[in-house]
């Protein structure tokens, strides 16, 4: 997919982590490039594109020198980054530092010297990139945890930008970022933004907090303002969203259809099928839904005639110690639930650890009477949302833990305490046999949300309010 455009300074940049494609090496030792299929990258693409953007990111396989290049009116700009930062930059402070700390220490964060100093350099780099690849007076999108000095080396870098940062996972609670042993230099980081963006006001109140705390910044009456280092820095809270139209189309279509039945009758057409879909994380709750689903079975409130369960689990961070751990204790589970409850060829759980294609999942969502959606903390969770956009049909439940940031917008779910194992119990009980006239009522109520606000929208308002004019689709 590369092309021979040439590359040149762009008004508008957004730097993540990853690149919006994975450079893929083949058995021959020739390499290619694979479009990766996340959200941010559909949220984002047409805006760029219509603005000859860029974006600065790894792409994916430590070690490889790639140059920039265009494709399709946006132009890529690979950061390259060593075997050994990958495991102290990423794996390290990333995902075993700030992930669990973000997430209310639902793991222990593990603090190490030489992974923070493998952080500062590498965000560094991604501040010396983006500052190569902007035109002057350009407007920078800094996303996630990943990037949170790049803000501040950024404005060193170049005053002339303005330069925003959307965070996805939850930003702490004060008494926990305040274990982290550089929380000021992350602070100060983050206020190098013109604009730091929270998918809900709580991350918001807290950053508002620590600012004046750690950094010592000044605020006034406005919640959403925060002045630092003789300059303004607006804070704001911007729910991410789904391309919930195309997922609304996606399932009408006869492939997603078919697929539909066809699953039904391989799953032996059970009265009730119960879905959770997640990445393998410790903080999607998967063993909680595992547990009140396990107990409902051995009260024989329920039977596998009356209800299977299906967990899909991609598989994500499989180097990092606590996933490890987590995989082996999730699937132990698994297998004492059909060890107890199974017969030949109906098992109580289906369990698949592994990547499904988009038309797939489609099917699965539709198929579905029951979406468990159980974290213990999520900045957002994209699942529930495109669980709802999928059922055109009005059919079907969601249940969704208090702790995500969609609780805040889906509130007509059944919503639910993920530490509570009988409240979690009793929720997906009154989501089996829920009135059918009432559970059309509230689907319909969490489509109308869904549809209205997508992530076209999402974009629009992150990019409108860092005071960037974008034109609403057609
Ligand atoms: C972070 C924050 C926030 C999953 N399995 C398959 C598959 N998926 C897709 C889902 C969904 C995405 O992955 C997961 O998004 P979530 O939002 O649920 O969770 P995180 O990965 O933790 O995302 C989160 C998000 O960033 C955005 O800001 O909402 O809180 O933690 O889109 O559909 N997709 C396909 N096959 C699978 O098997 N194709």
């Amino acid at each position: 997919m590369t092309s021979g455009e040439p590359v040149t300074a762009a008004d508008l940049v957004v730097v993540a982590n990853r690149l919006p494609v994975d450079l893929e090496r083949h058995p021959d030792g020739s390499t290619g490039w694979k479009r990766s299929p996340g959200g941010l990258v559909t949220a984002l693409e047409p805006t760029l594109r219509a603005r000859e953007g860029a974006w600065v990111g790894w792409p994916g396989v430590p070690d490889v020198d790639v140059d920039p290049f265009s494709e399709d009116g946006l132009s890529l700009h690979p950061v390259r980054l060593s075997a050994q930062e990958v495991e102290q930059y990423y794996e390290g402070f990333s995902n075993a530092t700030l992930w669990p700390l973000y997430h209310d220490v639902v793991a222990q964060p593990q603090f190490h010297r030489h992974w923070w100093r493998s952080y500062t350099t590498v965000n560094q780099r991604f501040a010396e990139a983006v500052a190569e690849v902007a035109a002057p007076g350009a407007t920078v999108w800094v996303q996630d945890y990943q990037l949170q000095l790049v803000p501040g080396r950024l404005r060193e870098l170049r005053p002339d930008l303005r330069i925003g940062f959307f965070l996805h996972i939850p930003f702490p609670p004060v008494e926990l970022f305040r274990q982290l042993p550089w929380r000021t230099r992350i602070m100060e980081g983050l206020l190098g933004a013109d604009l730091v963006g929270f998918h809900t006001d709580g991350g918001l109140r807290n950053f508002h907090w620590l600012a004046q705390e750690l950094a010592g910044a000044t605020t006034d009456r406005d919640p959403e303002l925060i002045h630092h280092g003789g300059r303004q820095v607006r804070l704001g809270a911007f729910p991410i969203s789904i391309d919930s139209k195309q997922l609304d189309q996606l399932s009408r279509t006869d492939g997603v259809q078919a697929r539909v039945a066809e699953l039904r009758e391989e799953l032996g057409n059970p009265s009730h099928i119960v879905l959770g879909v997640d990445r393998l994380d410790y903080t999607k709750g998967i063993d909680v839904r595992l547990r009140a689903f396990h107990e409902l079975l051995e009260e024989e409130r329920i039977s596998i005639e009356d209800a299977v369960m299906i967990q899909l689990a991609t598989p994500s961070r499989e180097r990092v110690e606590h996933y490890k751990q987590m995989r082996d204790d999730i699937e132990l589970s698994v297998g004492r639930i059909n060890g107890e409850f199974s017969r030949v060829g109906h098992p109580a759980v289906h369990y698949l650890h592994r990547s499904l294609p988009r038309e797939e999942l489609a099917a699965f969502f539709l198929v579905s009477d029951v979406m468990l959606v159980t974290p213990l903390r999520d900045g957002m969770n994209l699942v529930a949302k495109e669980y709802v956009a999928c059922r055109h049909d009005d059919g079907g439940v969601l249940v969704l833990s208090e702790f995500t940031g969609a609780a805040n917008e889906l509130t007509s779910a059944l919503l639910v305490n993920p530490h509570d194992t009988d409240g979690v119990k009793e929720a997906l009980y009154a989501a089996l046999t829920l009135d059918p006239d009432e559970a059309v009522k509230r689907m319909r109520t969490l489509r109308r949300q869904v549809l209205d606000h997508d992530v076209d929208r999402w974009a629009r308002s992150f990019l409108e309010a860092l005071g960037l004019e974008v034109a609403a689709p057609e």
